[in-house]
């Protein structure tokens, strides 16, 4: 039987790890604490957990700024709060930040889950009701002319973030097989939701839209995503914490694959729909940009086994998930005004950190 008392999140202050966070408080079957270990990149916010602060801080809810390249902080943090489960989301996540600058990804995603999964394995020894859960990306699959993705397709990793990602990925499972560390790795699609970096496709045309900015289409807007809502995504994981077996992966995606000119065409129809704007002028907004270098043309998913075996699906229907994607950034004004500014950094260290250190 797995423990779940002490789940430690990393990551947990960025776009998935958040609103994972959120899930599990709000989830009837999870009555432990997280710990949020989150270095706090540009990528990172803890303005993202504010009413999980209000409602769980220093009882159920524990936030700790920390690198995960950083073995005595991170052995610290285990041995402070017993962790029995690990649920490892912090990573440099952006595909043109990695073209334009390797170094970060090769140094948090590959070196820091190393020194993560070295300490964990040395804090458990054998123990064999913990669990350490990857979190990954189909992108270390490549890119597919026809079919889709699963369990046991081959890696080829084309970016240096996937091929970043393609490493941490297989060490996760080396530490399975080579140590007996309870292990399991999910392969994801595109994630869509509330409190997303506004440098990804779905935000940024949301609020490009919202400012009457041109919306940037790479090249001819045919390469393809599979989407999924990100609550979807992090029930998933919940389900792979209580019922995934060790040495196991799980691809997860949405059955939803769009062109990006059609998904950009299709955020100016709801956006019109939703705010009495013009459809035709919002698309009139569209502007083919030179391509990303090397760009994966298609990703798609066959989450079968999950489903088959864990009984998860997705819930939330596309259509409903881009209108309530849409509205949660029109509604959040001020979270948009601060991403934005850069102001949120400063959010932290006035906020956070005072109250975070009186706990
Ligand atoms: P994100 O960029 O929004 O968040 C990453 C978080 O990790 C941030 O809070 C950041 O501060 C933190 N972080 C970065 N480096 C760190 C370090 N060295 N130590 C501690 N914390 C650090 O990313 P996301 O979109 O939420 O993705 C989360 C995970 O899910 C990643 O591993 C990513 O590869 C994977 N994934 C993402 C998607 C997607 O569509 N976004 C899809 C599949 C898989
Ligand atoms: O301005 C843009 N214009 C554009 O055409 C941006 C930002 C993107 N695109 C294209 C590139 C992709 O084909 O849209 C598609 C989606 O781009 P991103 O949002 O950057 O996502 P992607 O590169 O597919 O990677 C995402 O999904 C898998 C996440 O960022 C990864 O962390 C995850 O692993």
């Amino acid at each position: 039987m797995r423990a779940l008392n002490s789940i430690l999140v990393t990551g947990g202050a960025g776009f998935i790890g958040s609103n994972f966070i959120r899930h599990l408080f709000a989830s009837s079957t999870f009555s432990g604490r997280v710990i949020n270990l989150d270095k706090l990149t540009y990528a990172g916010n803890p303005e993202n957990l504010e009413d999980v602060l209000e409602a769980f801080g220093g009882k159920r809810y524990f936030f700790e700024k920390a690198d995960i390249c950083d073995p005595e902080a991170v052995r610290a943090i285990l041995r402070r709060y017993d962790i029995d489960t690990v649920v490892h989301f912090a990573a440099e996540s952006h595909v043109d930040r990695s073209i334009f600058g390797p170094g970060d990804f090769i140094q948090t995603n590959i070196v820091g889950t190393f020194l993560l999964l070295e300490a964990v394995r040395e804090l458990w020894g054998s123990r064999q009701d913990v669990l350490f859960h990857h979190v990954s990306t189909d992108e270390v699959f490549g890119s597919l002319e026809e079919g889709r993705f699963s369990e046991d397709s081959p890696y080829r990793p084309r970016s240096p973030y996937s091929a970043s990602k393609a490493s941490s990925d297989h060490l996760a499972r080396a530490y399975f097989h080579t140590y007996g560390l309870p292990v399991t790795v999910s392969n994801c699609s595109n994630n869509y939701g509330p409190y997303q970096f506004p440098e990804k496709l779905i935000p940024l045309i949301i609020l490009n839209m919202t400012e009457g900015k041109p919306l940037p289409i790479y090249g001819e807007g045919k390469n393809v995503r599979d989407w999924l809502y990100v609550e979807d995504h992090a029930e998933a994981v919940w389900q792979i914490l209580k019922e995934g077996q060790a040495g196991e992966t799980y691809a997860i995606g949405g059955d939803n694959e769009w062109e990006n000119l059609r998904l950009v065409e299709t955020l100016c129809d709801t956006m019109a729909r939703l705010t009495g704007r013009d459809a035709k002028e919002l698309r009139g907004l569209i502007h083919f940009v030179q391509d990303r270098p090397g760009h994966d043309l298609r990703y798609a998913i066959d989450c079968a086994k999950i489903k088959r075996t864990l009984g998860w699906s997705q819930g939330m229907a596309f259509e409903r998930g881009l209108e309530a994607t849409i509205l949660w950034y029109l509604e959040h004004k001020e979270w948009v005004a601060r991403v934005r500014s850069g102001d949120y950094r400063s959010w932290v260290e006035r906020n956070y950190g005072r109250r975070e250190a009186s706990q």
